[in-house]
């Protein structure tokens, strides 16, 4: 790869243990900067269950734990060896299936993940779905204000009958991955889903990352801006990518017990150098929900341009180019409408517990967190205002279950699912702020009517608070309403 690539830097590596929260964002997640966090793994039960020590401080898979202990399910496997379209090839198999390949059984070939020509690699293996009661990790606090995960924990992505399916279902069930390959898997050059952010650590093996910054993006597209180069290390033809000559990476080499934060809207090119498990996460939040709402708007317009000539003939075209961005991007303006309301609602309900609340040490440190969300889904929703899908005549058209999903504050207020969501917005920055983490997944023990951490008064008012604020939103505009009033109380 190195030939065709100019490389210009490394990827910075940093001590996790001896940084804080505050300088993780101020120096990598608000700038969109990659870093190496190291140290930060080696409690984790996945690296003692999964690897075998070998001599030499490295450890291999080991491939018989998991045919053993998770023999079952079905997982999405992807031939390194073969494109389809965009993307390399998928094949559905059993995790015993893909082990024997792995391990050559079937073939009796050598191990370097290749022995009949195909080059198989376990992606998006929905492990913590999967397996909730394994506690293969924790996630390094750098990376809980996760809304995207929070959000799917409680809550169905798409609410419109005709888009969720039982594929979706699956496939959308959250962001949190196990990926397995042998040397010489690989993933192809690429932006992340919803161009939210990842991380990704290694519990053994290392892997080549080449990153390309957003702002040389267009340099890898073809001369219509379709398409994106596939692999970089094929000879890239200046004909059709006249400006992929300019282009410079950064690099890193990613040893075992290392986290990589991949941040927004970076191409990155990904190689296992070594037999590789890696445990990877995408999510989104305040500093990268703009990024995510400029993707679901390009390719929104993308949507619209295709069907443009049969809009004179459809009843419902705003309906049809929005099912369609859901099933290409994977969400639609009004499935992340919904999304944006609840985050709003969450935040002004903590906001306001703050700004009740007598203990004034920790709660301006705190309150910033809030106040800085809610800014941030302000100017996000100030962008949907003049969109075509929220017009007063095409807001007509939505289905109920859409409607209501962002419409009616005290009916979301008053959902277990809601509730479930502000309890765990509210133990993230807990864990962030104070450190504490041990009581994350057990919501159910919860007595009060109120489920915030934060909340200490058994007769909590926060509803008729929040419904005094506004007790309907019907589009951005009442959105940015409800924030603006919440962050001028008190
Ligand atoms: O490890 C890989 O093969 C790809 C990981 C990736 O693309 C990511 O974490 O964003
Ligand atoms: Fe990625």
């Amino acid at each position: 790869m190195e030939g065709r690539v100019k490389i210009v830097g490394q990827v910075e590596r940093v001590d996790g243990n001896s940084l804080t929260y505050a300088e993780f964002v101020d120096r990598f997640m608000a700038p969109n900067l990659p870093v190496v966090l190291t140290g930060l793994t080696s409690s984790w039960r996945a690296r003692e269950d999964w690897t075998l020590p070998i001599p030499s401080d490295r450890r291999l898979p080991d491939l018989s734990f998991f045919a053993r202990n998770f023999p079952s399910p079905l997982v999405q496997v992807a031939d390194c060896s073969s494109r389809e379209f965009t993307d390399q090839k998928r094949l559905e198999m059993s995790m015993q299936e893909f082990i024997g390949h792995w391990v050559g059984d079937a073939h009796g070939g050598s191990n370097d993940g290749d022995r009949d020509g195909s080059l198989l690699y376990l992606k998006d293996w929905h492990f913590v779905k999967e397996y909730p009661d394994y506690i293969a990790y924790t996630t390094p606090v750098f990376f809980v204000d996760d809304w995207l995960n929070m959000y799917l924990d409680n809550h169905p992505i798409h609410r419109d009958s005709d888009i969720a399916n039982h594929k979706n279902e699956i496939n959308c069930s959250d962001y949190r991955f196990v990926y397995m390959g042998a040397k010489g898997t690989w993933t192809s050059l690429h932006a992340d889903v919803f161009r939210s952010y990842s991380w990704s650590a290694n519990v053994c093996g290392r892997k080549q990352w080449l990153f390309l910054s957003p702002s040389q993006s267009h340099r890898i597209f073809d001369r219509n801006m379709r398409s994106s180069i596939y692999n970089l290390n094929d000879d890239v033809s200046e004909k059709h990518f006249p400006e992929f000559n300019k282009t410079e990476w950064l690099e890193c080499i990613q040893e075992n017990n290392e986290i990589i934060f991949v941040p927004s809207g970076w191409y990155h090119q990904v190689h296992n150098l070594e037999d590789t498990i890696s445990i990877n996460h995408n999510w989104f939040n305040a500093y990268n929900l703009h990024w995510v709402w400029n993707l679901l708007y390009e390719d929104y317009k993308v949507a619209k341009e295709y069907i443009e000539d049969i809009r004179d003939i459809c009843d419902d075209f705003e309906g049809l180019c929005q099912r369609n961005l859901a099933a290409n991007t994977g969400m639609n303006f009004y499935d992340f409408f919904v999304f944006i309301v609840r985050f709003a609602l969450a935040n002004a309900i903590e906001l306001y517990h703050l700004q009740q609340s007598e203990v004034a040490t920790f709660s301006t440190k705190t309150a910033h967190h809030f106040i800085y969300n809610l800014t941030s889904i302000r100017n996000v929703a100030s962008k949907m205002i003049t969109t075509e899908a929220f017009t007063t005549e095409n807001l007509c058209r939505i289905s109920e279950d859409n409607r209501s999903a962002f419409s009616n504050v005290k009916q979301i207020l008053e959902e277990e699912s809601f509730r479930r969501l502000l309890m765990t917005l509210s133990k993230a920055y807990e864990h962030i702020d104070r450190g504490q983490s041990d009581c994350l997944q057990s919501w159910t023990s919860y007595p009060k009517g109120c489920w915030s951490v934060i909340c200490l008064k058994s007769d909590c008012t926060v509803v008729d608070h929040i419904t005094s604020l506004i007790d309907e939103v019907c589009g951005p505009e009442d959105l940015q309403k409800l924030i603006d009033s919440a962050l001028s109380d008190g």
